[in-house]
């Protein structure tokens, strides 16, 4: 009976966010959050025309810590001198006693902060009260749309506003049709703007400066922060492979030139803030704050607490580290969140050398240039050095993931089930497991609130990697006399390096990219199971997802790699599992999307217990995946064409 309770709750949980409060005044309090943020990055008209900010309800000693980072800066949750003023913003907002207080208090602080870091602390508020349950952030791109558009492309709409011009459409990102050379070949990934939006959502429900005594406690935001990042340089390898690049480089050597540049080309309009360019080759340097000895010294003690299998606590205690909670107790000191076990001596080497290399041109200020895209969470994800310095962060998760035992057959089996077929058929195609990538344009509104788009309504036309839906179809023996309750994992692989080489089932192991997770009943006999690749639970959909309380998720545009004209195969694996014995721990939770996947669960217990990435998270003892697949694994290849332009 518990069994089907617990996954009568999952199921529900797939749909729509549960236990996250009640869900009141939807409209009116989402009508209050406009308001509150309608100044944001633009021109400071407060009520009565005045720029000065107006009288607060905040006592004095409230705002002690609040309006310390300079108004033309941005926000960067990777630099923890910010951290106090935005964990007391943060602690500000959830304390609120209602709805009200709670945007009477966010209204003050507006007036008194760096409008940058007031929207993520107000949007990490949203998530987290219970009073704002259906309520959603503004999706980030309509705040900052000059942290997603290059800062030519916004000239070209002033020229045409000043010119007087109606209808006024602008193409976005012309530059990404020029992928002649390897600096230019990736634009229509890296500058993706469902992909920078996501990265941004993503740390704004789980912020590194989140603690449970602000009112929710999270599970396992550790190991998601793993997980997550690790899937973002798996996709961003698979998009490599897909333009016959190699996989990204492992930066580990700090004092080595990085091969590779970027300029951003982005402006923050309202305060000139621009985002600095990085020139091939350059090498980091010692900032005035922090030094790249420092960065080696967290490491050593990093690898050193991973090597021996513990680390050591603020008080000197033993932690093991070779268990199931490992992985997330690492992570939170590789981040480094402020659930670190012991920040004064794992230190905060992710999280630092994203400030580094963000100043990498100009490290002592003394040309007074902003700092670069690696600085912020909604533009770091642009620049090539972000997946090379994860994938540096991974190696050290994944030295963990070898310290633990590989999977047993046993481990790996659904006693009595049998997946006999697995395939994928396109919506728009005739023959099963061959799908189609290709281009295509959204006219996206550009919200007002530039100096010069007051009047004039203004759209703008952002070219974008997108592919056919399809659905997956499997056929699935259960022999046992009785109904069993499974989960579905649903998993890319690679196949072949750009050289031609195949992958080995260990490279594959970090190569896989999941592209969904879900939940099925499997009645005795014969099963036919087919899922719709818009339910996936990595995604966000636009169109189907809009209604949940967060914008975070993969960008249902990008499920896909875009693979090439002439059709690459790639490696379909379902993983199928016992859903009750998994979900036995299950407990009230909340979540605010749909990519329960990617982005996990606001707060509660988390709906499965297996590891994230199961079970492609712990090295492989088998020579070939025939070897190590049990009857419940079955995998198919597939063949993924890019066609250019959609007709
Ligand atoms: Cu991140």
């Amino acid at each position: 009976m518990r069994s089907l309770i617990v996954f009568c709750g999952l199921l529900a949980l797939a749909i729509a966010a549960e236990n996250c409060g009640e869900k009141t005044d939807v409209e009116a309090k989402q009508a209050k959050v406009k308001e509150v943020i309608q100044y944001i990055n633009r021109p400071h008209i407060h009520s009565g025309g005045s720029c000065d900010a107006e009288a607060s309800h905040l006592t004095a000693a409230s705002l002690k810590e609040i309006g310390h980072l300079d108004t033309n800066s941005v926000f960067s949750l990777f630099d923890e001198r910010t951290w106090p003023e935005a964990k007391e913003a943060v602690r500000l907002m959830m304390k609120a006693a209602n709805f009200d207080e709670f945007i009477t208090i966010a209204t003050d602080l507006s007036h008194h902060m760096n409008d940058d870091m007031f929207l993520f602390c107000f949007n990490v508020a949203i998530v987290h009260r219970d009073d704002t349950s259906g309520v959603r952030p503004e999706f980030h791109f309509n705040s900052f749309p000059d942290k997603y558009i290059r800062h030519d492309q916004i000239v070209e709409i002033r020229h045409a506003v000043e010119c007087g011009q109606d209808n006024i459409k602008v193409l976005a990102n012309p530059h990404v049709f020029n992928d002649t050379d390897d600096a230019h070949k990736l634009l229509y990934w890296l500058e993706d703007l469902g992909l920078n939006a996501h990265h941004y959502h993503w740390h704004t429900v789980h912020p590194a400066i989140w603690t449970e005594e602000l009112g929710r406690g999270k599970e396992r935001r550790g190991e998601l922060f793993y997980w997550m990042h690790q899937q973002m340089i798996a996709r961003y390898d698979a998009e490599r492979l897909s333009n016959d690049m190699a996989p990204t480089s492992v930066f580990e050597n700090f004092d080595e030139p990085i091969e590779e540049g970027y300029a951003s080309d982005l402006t923050v309009e309202h305060t000139g803030y621009r985002y600095m360019f990085r020139p091939e080759g350059l090498t980091l340097h010692d900032l005035p704050e922090l030094t790249k000895n420092q960065l080696r010294l967290w490491r050593i003690r990093i690898l050193n607490a991973i090597n021996k299998g513990y680390a050591y606590d603020k008080e000197g205690h033993k932690v093991p580290l070779n268990n199931k909670d490992g992985i997330n107790i690492i992570s939170n000191f590789v981040e480094s969140s402020v659930d670190s076990i012991n920040r004064p001596f794992y230190g905060n080497i992710h999280n630092y050398a994203h400030v580094i290399a963000s100043r990498i041109a100009d490290p002592d200020g003394k040309y007074g240039e902003d700092n670069g895209v690696m600085y912020d969470v909604s533009t770091s994800a642009r620049d090539p050095l972000f997946y090379s310095w994860h994938k540096f962060i991974n190696s050290l998760f994944i030295e963990h993931k070898d310290m633990l035992p590989a999977y047993t057959h046993d481990d790996l089996e659904f006693k009595d089930v049998v997946v006999d077929t697995i395939s994928v058929k396109g919506k728009e195609e005739t023959i099963p497991n061959i799908l189609k990538t290709f281009y295509r344009y959204r006219t996206i509104p550009l919200p007002t609130g530039f100096t010069f788009n007051h009047e004039k309504k203004v759209d703008v036309e952002h070219r974008y990697l997108d592919h056919e839906e399809f659905e997956y179809r499997l056929d699935i023996t259960n022999n046992a006399a009785a109904d069993k309750h499974a989960i579905i994992r649903l998993y890319l692989a690679p196949l072949h390096h750009n050289d031609g080489t195949e992958y080995t089932l260990t490279e594959k192991r970090t190569a896989v990219i999941e592209l969904d997770t879900f939940l099925t009943t499997l009645k005795p006999g014969s099963n036919h199971i087919t899922h719709d690749s818009t339910d996936s639970a990595v995604t966000y959909f636009h169109e189907k997802d809009q209604h949940h309380d967060c914008p975070c998720g993969w960008p249902q545009n990008l499920l896909l790699p875009k693979s090439n004209y002439q059709g690459m195969e790639w490696r379909l694996f379902a993983v199928v599992d016992d859903a009750d014995e998994e979900h036995s721990e299950i407990g009230e939770n909340c979540n605010c999307g749909s990519a329960l996947s990617y982005c996990g669960i606001v707060s509660g217990k988390y709906p499965n217990s297996k590891a994230m990435g199961y079970p492609f998270d712990r090295h492989i003892d088998a020579h070939n995946v025939e070897d190590w697949v049990t009857p419940n694994i079955q995998h198919v290849d597939i063949t993924i064409k890019f066609a250019g332009k959609h007709a």
